[in-house]
């Protein structure tokens, strides 16, 4: 059928747009009725479904980064013209082989993550109608939440000796933790349960609370000011999430927090130091092209340094959304078409302008947070994917803007406009691919610097070939003719190797600019590790590993996260 994908245990799975395609196109089988299920088998699939697919398939099935999984559908062009399709008219044994070995169009091969039992039960799960889970309202929201250490009973000033500045926030993707590693030391300060396999971690303006959010929607608030990191408080904001972000304004220093729901399609705003739920709000609504949507995840959320502001990107309707908090019972909202499906991004050099991923568009929209409207739709190449991005000051362009792509062996830099009388000469490039940096395979998911750094750190996690995987490329940037130097992680690692692939992931500076932290991303039973390297000399300065920091993935500096540094 199709090469088997890259190794599992790892979960952009299905993250491509074209996930399971070819598949879709082949000879739909005969019958048509909703395979039988009993009430365990209907469990083991709602949960498998909302641990390894909702997030590109969306939890009503209709599709987003991932395809259509309904059990059947039909849809007309703009011609008129219907086409139809649907799980059913694949039947049990595609499935199964399409979940088991993956396809080219993306889709990852399932076959050593789960049984052949399990399998089969998702095969058959996804051929009966979605359940619609329930929604989640600020009654839900105030009876989750726990105010486990009140303000006035917390330390008036940081207990430690501690460096908070160069902590690093780390996710412990599948045992639904968080560590705490000082990046002096490179010793881990602390590990907390937190939610189900955190996305982010983002920091308030103070530098002293640190925020997470975890696939469940669990939302916790962590003091860096005790002793040792403590929990302070935590509330549900849904059952899938992915964003938050403090308000940073001047006068509204982490007054609230805002986070963004996959499940139900909302956004809600809390006390920024008690969690305390006050608002929430539906993103239901029409996409850019016009169509009803019961869907719109939000994806990337951002807090604008220039106005009370969040930029909240909704994925399935195009829309960016400008929301104003500083009257949140009379919110104002500016809403801004782009194209679908907006996924992450980060600010230009300036932070005047909020790139973002629209991935299923190939292409990135700007937005301008000083006018409320959108600069630019820049083509990319395809599924553009950039983390938070990289900014930096190109030889012959000015100040770019990096991002990889998932679907193409390619990192695009966009030329971002800026004030600096010097740059003046750079303007005719704005909002351009300035030029395309070629690497070995497709597959990226992140892409890093700091403004002390020459070098251009990017990822090839989502690559089928383990060479590529298991690494990361390092450009020049005084020289980007020059091809990249290619850093083996997971030799660094000085790990034995594995049968299964570990993914090279996500980079992040040291607070000082010097050091770039790598995970080395192993499966559950895996022993993984984060490499540091010296971003000079690109050498291996430490390898932390230890049993229980199991699955690390994103890492977050406190410093770097705080000021938005990238
Ligand atoms: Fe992410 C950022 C959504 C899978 C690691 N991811 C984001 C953001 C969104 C998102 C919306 C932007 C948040 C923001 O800035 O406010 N991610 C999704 C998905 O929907 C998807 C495709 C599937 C899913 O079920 O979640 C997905 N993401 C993954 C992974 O499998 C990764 C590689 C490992 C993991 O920990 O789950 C992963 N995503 C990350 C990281 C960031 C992120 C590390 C933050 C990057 C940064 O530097 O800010």
């Amino acid at each position: 059928m199709q090469k088997r994908n890259v190794k599992s245990g790892a979960l952009y799975l299905a993250a491509l747009p074209l996930a399971l395609a070819g598949a879709f196109g082949s000879a739909y089988a005969q019958d048509a009725a909703p395979p039988a299920m009993t009430a365990e088998e209907k469990a083991t699939g709602k949960k498998i479904y909302f641990e390894r697919c909702a997030g590109c398939h969306g939890v009503l099935r209709k599709g987003a980064t991932g395809k259509n999984l309904e059990p059947a559908w039909s849809k007309k062009d703009k011609d008129g013209k219907e086409t139809s399709g649907g799980t059913l008219k694949l039947g049990t044994s595609r499935l199964e082989k399409i979940i088991a070995l993956g396809t080219e169009g993306g889709m990852v091969n399932y076959d050593d993550i789960l049984t052949k039992e399990e399998i089969n039960v998702m095969a058959r799960y996804i051929q009966n109608v979605p359940d619609v889970p329930p929604e989640f309202s600020l009654k839900d929201m105030q009876d989750s939440w726990k105010l486990l250490v009140p303000v006035d009973q917390r330390p008036k000033k940081q207990m430690s000796k501690v460096n908070l500045k160069n902590i690093f926030a780390v996710t412990l993707r599948d045992t639904g933790e968080l560590a705490l590693i000082d990046g002096d030391t490179k010793q881990i300060w602390q590990i907390l349960k937190t939610g189900y396999a955190v996305h982010i971690s983002r920091l308030s303006l103070s530098g002293r609370y640190v925020y997470t959010v975890g696939r469940d929607g669990l939302v916790t608030l962590i003091d860096l000011w005790f002793e040792k990191p403590t929990t302070v408080a935590t509330v549900k904001i849904g059952s899938d999430a992915r964003s938050v972000d403090t308000s940073k304004f001047k006068g509204y220093e982490d007054k609230y927090l805002v986070g963004g729901s996959y499940w139900p399609p909302q956004y809600s705003v809390m006390e920024g130091d008690t969690l305390k739920p006050l608002k929430v709000v539906s993103t239901r609504g029409m996409t850019v092209d016009g169509e009803y949507h019961p869907e719109p995840r939000v994806a990337s959320i951002v807090s604008s340094h220039i106005k009370p502001e969040w930029v909240i990107n909704v994925k399935e309707t195009g829309m960016i959304l400008l929301v104003d908090y500083s009257d949140i019972n009379n919110l104002k909202t500016t809403t801004i078409n782009s194209a679908k499906f907006l996924h992450d991004g980060g600010w230009d050099a300036s932070k005047r302008y909020f790139l973002v991923a629209a991935n299923a568009s190939h292409k990135v929209a700007a937005v301008d947070t000083k006018t409320g409207k959108l600069a630019a739709l820049v083509d990319t190449k395809k599924i553009p994917h950039p983390g938070r991005g990289a900014n930096f000051i190109h030889p012959k362009y000015g100040p770019v803007w990096a991002t990889g792509h998932l679907g193409d062996a390619v990192i695009s830099l966009i030329s971002t406009p800026s004030d600096n009388p010097k740059h003046a000469k750079y303007k005719q490039y704005n909002w351009k691919v300035v030029q395309e940096l070629k690497t070995p395979g497709a597959g990226n998911l992140f892409v890093k610097t700091h403004p002390k750094s020459k070098h251009l750190w990017t990822d090839m996690p989502m690559n089928p070939e383990r060479e590529n995987a298991e690494t990361n490329l390092v450009f020049d940037l005084t020289d980007l003719s020059k091809p990249p130097v290619k850093i083996d992680v997971a030799k660094d690692s000085g790990l034995p190797v594995t049968k299964a692939l570990r993914r090279a992931v996500h980079q992040e500076f040291s607070e000082d600019g010097t050091e770039v932290w790598i995970s080395l991303w192993g499966g559950k039973t895996d022993q993984s590790a984060i490499v540091v390297y010296d971003d000079k000399t690109l050498k291996v300065k430490k390898v932390i590993t230890d049993p229980k920091m199991i699955t690390p993935t994103g890492k977050f500096n406190v410093w770097n996260t705080q000021h938005d540094v990238y």
